[in-house]
């Protein structure tokens, strides 16, 4: 298994649209495992392809307690969502240290392959509905700040840039020391 590196918006490569998965093979299965691994790392409870710069439909999510109930979706389809809406605070392994407040449908029906190239079908709400949705957005090259107002995003960008900005200097300052 491996740890992959996760682009960081405003990284334009997490905004291309990921294809659908042809054939759920080892080398799919050896993708999820290594998502897994980056994900329980990270921490985070959720992880898309995308943001591993793969551009195929893969996620993964956790949203257990004890980070041991993985679920895998390889092609997710939302074939039904509830016009009742919710807010819930969003944070992302790609945003670091933002957290926003999104309103998205409460409840949705999912279908998706699993690991072995399954069809299952699943109803979500809550925490689940907010990852799936999340993630789903990810394949679709979309990052939850894309939903705020473009103040905010803008706000988010200068912040972000700022912080790689300076993580660059520090990494050159230790090279040349050593
Ligand atoms: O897509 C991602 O970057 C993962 C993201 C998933 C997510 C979180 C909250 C709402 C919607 C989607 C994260 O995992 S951010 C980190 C996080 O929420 C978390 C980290 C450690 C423990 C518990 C939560
Ligand atoms: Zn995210």
């Amino acid at each position: 298994m491996a740890l992959l590196p996760i682009l960081k918006y405003p990284d334009p490569r997490l905004h291309t649209v990921a294809k659908p998965v042809e054939q759920v093979d080892d080398r799919i299965r050896t993708l999820v495992a290594d998502m897994a691994e980056t994900m329980y790392a990270a921490p985070g409870i959720g992880l898309a392809a995308t943001q591993v710069d793969v551009h195929e439909r893969v996620i993964v999510i956790d949203i257990s307690e004890e980070s041991d109930d993985l679920l895998v979706l390889i092609n997710p389809e939302i074939y039904w969502r509830s016009d009742e809406r919710e807010e819930f605070e969003e944070g992302c392994l790609s945003v670091p240290g933002t957290y926003e407040k999104v309103e998205r449908a409460a409840e949705i029906k999912v279908r998706a392959l699993n690991e072995q190239g399954e069809p299952f079908e699943f109803h979500a709400d809550g925490l689940l509905a907010v990852c799936v949705q999340h993630e789903i957005d990810h394949l679709d090259g979309k990052v939850f700040v894309e939903h705020l107002s473009l103040l905010k995003q803008n706000r988010i960008v200068t912040r972000l840039r700022k912080q790689q900005r300076e993580a660059r200097r520090a990494a050159e300052k230790q090279k040349l020391a050593v």
